[in-house]
């Protein structure tokens, strides 16, 4: 028996955010490998039939709450003793949203990461890893963009960028602490529902119903896209739950594969895999859009082993198998 496996034969998993898109599929995989996972999610965001897969798992058991609950994790250990990794995944996810109701924001995303985080600490909890995220880079283009480029004197383009930025850094303070700044993050159970949803997710949808792609500004702007059972690996790496480190890192990193990708291309990809004769449709660019975010990978690489594995055609045509399942 290898010490990873012991370890999990007696270790719980705290996911919040469980029913969101990067939640779900990494508290799936945390039951894959026979994790005990306690997760929560107030439904504000997050939808019931992500969790669907695993509802019913033995090793599963859900709480619908908010994570501003008062000593969240002091009721959540006494329930589940056993609970000894938190991955922070919880928060308010739309960028627009954040720039009307930039208190709400700031307390949800910042100030309750911050108490999370010191309560993990006091409860001993052997790891906490944070959802980061590539907005803390606000719009540098230092490319690619190296953990240590944000910092207090940068211009945040939202109270989104602003308040993970500021959690981030609290997160990393503390023993066990790992933020993971995640570039753009696609898959299946991405929700296209909404005009800011994000890019993929509505070209898959869109290509799939037989619609044009709309291409927000000329398409030439890139981001760099990581498949999310990447994500997840490295979540699990972060813990030191997976790859050569078997005790959690501590410090900000940034997830993503390296690789820019023009939103022209990404189009064109997805059109040649659907083999659609749809085209793509041309309007104004989104007002404050970033031109090119990219990630530089290598100090997560280094200092976890961790690498992104899935190639973008395959990501997407994985994304489409799914996306043509849940469309019938
Ligand atoms: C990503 C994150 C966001 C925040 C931000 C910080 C996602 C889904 N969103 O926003 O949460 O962290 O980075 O930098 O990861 N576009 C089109 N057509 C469409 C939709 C989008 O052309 O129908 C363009 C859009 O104008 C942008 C690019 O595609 O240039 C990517 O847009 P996005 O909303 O997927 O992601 P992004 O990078 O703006």
């Amino acid at each position: 028996m290898t010490t990873k496996q012991k370890v999990q034969e007696k270790t719980g998993c705290l996911v919040t955010g469980v029913a969101g898109f990067v939640g779900s599929h990494l508290a799936e995989c945390l039951l894959s490998l026979n994790f005990k996972v306690v997760g929560i999610d107030n439904f504000f965001s997050g939808h019931r039939e992500n969790m669907l897969s695993f509802l019913d798992n033995k090793n599963f058991y859900f709480h619908e709450t908010s994570i501003t609950e008062l000593h969240l994790l002091d009721k959540l250990k006494r329930l589940h003793p056993d609970l000894s990794y938190c991955f922070h995944l919880a928060a308010i996810v739309s960028v627009p949203y954040s720039m009307d109701h930039v208190d709400e924001t700031m307390e949800i995303n910042y100030r309750a990461t911050e108490t999370l985080v010191r309560e993990s600490t006091k409860l001993g909890f052997t790891a906490f890893v944070f959802a980061g995220s590539a907005a803390e880079y606000g719009n540098d283009q230092r490319l690619p963009l190296q953990e240590q480029y944000a910092s207090d004197e940068t211009k945040h383009l939202s109270p989104y960028g602003r308040s993970k930025f500021l959690a981030s850094q609290c997160v990393a303070e503390e023993r066990g602490g790992v933020a993971l700044r995640c570039f753009n993050i696609y898959g299946p159970r991405q929700d296209p529902a909404s005009p800011y949803s994000g890019v993929v997710s509505r070209f898959v949808d869109a290509a799939l119903a037989g619609k044009s792609l709309t291409i927000l500004g000329d398409g030439m702007q890139t981001r760099d896209f990581v498949y999310v059972s990447d994500v997840v690996a490295a979540y699990l790496h972060a813990a030191g739950l997976k790859g050569p480190i078997s005790s959690p890192l501590n410090g900000i990193y940034n997830v993503g594969t390296g690789q820019a990708v023009s939103i022209l291309d990404l189009g064109a990809t997805i059109l040649s895999l659907t083999n659609t004769s749809e085209s793509l449709a041309f309007l104004a660019e989104r007002p404050g859009d970033i031109r090119h975010s990219l990630a530089d990978v290598e100090y997560f690489k280094i200092a976890s082993g961790w690498t992104p594995k899935i190639p973008l055609h395959l990501g997407l045509s994985n994304t489409l198998e799914w996306a043509r399942k849940h469309s019938q």
